[in-house]
Parts: C-alpha cells; structure tokens; sequence
C-alpha cells in the first residue's frame, strides 16, 4: 500500500523506504526530457509508476540540469496544466519540483502535499511562509550556487559537514518563518555543485545527515556521476548503477528514494528488506 505523508515524514524512525518516482514534464531534462511533455503522456507515466509501487511522484517543469535556464512561474504552470491532479488520483502521494511558491501554491490546491525546493526557500521568500500555512511537506535539499552556475569547479574542505551544516541553517530558518519540524525533509543535493568524489562522499556519509533528526531524500538516480564512474554517457542507460545507489543509500540511513526506474527500485528494495529482516519470514 502507498505511504501516506506521515508515514513519509516519520520514515527514519520506521526505516520503511519510500519511493519517489521522476516525472519532469519538461523539454530539456537530463535524464528523460521531453518524454512525458505533453499532458496525457504525463498522466499515463504518473499512472504507471503509481502502479510499479511510487509512493510520492514528483513533478517538475524546470528542469535544473547542470547549465540549465530558469523557466517562469507562469510558464511552469502551463506545462503543469492538469498533471497534477491527474497524479494524485493514482492514490500517490504529489511533490511538486519547483522553488516558486507561486506554482508550489497552485499544485497544493491541484492535491499535491509536498512541496521539493531545491533552493532550499532561497530563491521565493513566501515560499516558507507558505509551508507554514499549508502544514505540506518540504523538502529542503543543498545546492553550491545555482544549476547554471554549479558545476563551474565546486570545492569544499568536508563535503558532508557543509551539507550538514547549509542543511541545519535551512531547518532554522524555516522554522523561523512558521514551520514545523515535522514538516522537514532534508537532501544533500547529489550532483547541485558536486563533483564525483564530493558525490560519493556524501552517499557515504549520510549517517551525518540522518543525525539532523529529519528524514533524509536522496536523488542519484541516472545522474552523471554513475556515467562517469560506468563510462556510460546515456542517462536512460544507467538504471543498474542506479539501483546500487538507491539501495547504498537505503543502507546508509535514507529512506525517500528519488528514482526513475520505480519498479526496479521497488524490487531491489523488497529484496533488501526481506534479506534485513529475518523476523519477517
Ligand atoms: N534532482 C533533480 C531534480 N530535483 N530534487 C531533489 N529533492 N533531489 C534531487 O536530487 C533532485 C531534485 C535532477 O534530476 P531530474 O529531475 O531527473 O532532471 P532535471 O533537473 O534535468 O529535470
């Protein structure tokens, strides 16, 4: 059965794994642009992967690869048109990928009941304040700089402690504007202004995360540092290294998985749990 948005936001204390699957209803995704760009494709892939086991599906129409271009709020919210409520009739729960709290505003009110800021409330000031009122989920996640920008060198003395760090300021400064702890979900960002050994250590290091007291999200899925260390440049083609990451990360104290292959996702992590979990069978 789908989680339900406490079970999500109490997920570290139970262990039990949810699963985020992609929608990016864009034309320049990285890792699936312009697939799922017209309304009923992206209807019928929320549909599926809501089938595969997705127990959040999150939904973009900016897309933030390295060197992208901002997109509008208004221009968003075409793209969004009626996917929104399209995904939360599939009994999912719906993130909504965007850092305007205009367009987080509208797909609150279209069903979706969590809100994925990968500014972290740094780009809209009533993004918080909206949070707040909405009593929605909010995912706060790190990101060096901004996707246009980010790639261009990234440095950093102690990856994780940083992240940690930026992470902790951001719960503050949330809660500051009105919300609640509880509301939290934390992200190290996997790939925002990383290079590859900044990536791996931060998979590595998300015991540091967990210790924020807040469910932690990873996204590594397709991402460009499981091309670098496979030598495989097409992103459709990395479901497998995929796979390992999301359950390295499960392992290591995750427990919202932000991947495009739901089902195999789901798959390796029934295996996993069951393997973890004698007392269950
Ligand atoms: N990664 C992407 C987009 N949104 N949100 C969170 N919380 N964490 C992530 O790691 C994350 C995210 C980038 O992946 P994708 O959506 O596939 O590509 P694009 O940004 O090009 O649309």
């Amino acid at each position: 059965m789908a989680a339900s948005l406490q079970d999500i936001l109490n997920s570290h204390h139970t262990g039990r794994p949810a699963v985020m699957g992609v929608l990016n209803i864009t034309p320049d995704s990285f890792s699936d642009g312009g697939e799922f760009f017209d309304a009923g494709t992206a209807a019928e892939h929320a549909a599926a992967m809501a089938r595969e086991g997705a127990d959040i599906i999150d939904i973009g129409a900016e897309s933030t690869r390295p060197g992208s271009a901002r997109v509008s709020p208004g221009e968003q919210i075409a793209r969004l048109g009626s996917s929104v409520a399209a995904a939360a009739g599939t009994g999912s729960l719906v993130s909504i990928d965007t850092s305007s709290s205009v367009v987080a505003a509208c797909a609150l009110e279209q069903g979706a009941s969590i809100i994925n800021d990968i500014s972290a409330g740094r780009d809209d000031p009533e993004m918080f304040a909206l949070a707040a009122e909405r009593g929605c989920g909010l995912v706060l996640m790190h990101m060096r700089g901004e996707p246009a920008t980010m790639q261009r060198d990234p440095d950093y003395r102690d990856v994780v402690a940083e992240v940690r760090s930026f992470l902790a300021q951001r719960i503050a400064a949330a809660m500051a504007a009105g919300v609640k702890a509880a509301q939290i979900i934390v992200d190290p960002g996997i790939g925002f202004g990383k290079r590859l050994e900044h990536n791996l250590a931060l998979l590595r290091g998300l015991a540091a995360l967990c210790d924020l007291g807040r469910p932690v999200l990873v996204g590594a899925s397709r991402k460009r540092f499981i091309g670098e260390l496979t030598n495989t440049p097409a992103a459709s083609a990395r479901t497998l290294g995929s796979v390992a990451a999301a359950l390295y990360a499960y392992a290591g104290g995750a427990t919202i998985l932000r991947v495009h292959d739901v089902s195999a996702t789901c798959q390796a992590l029934a295996v996993w749990r069951s393997l973890e979990n004698p007392a269950g069978f």
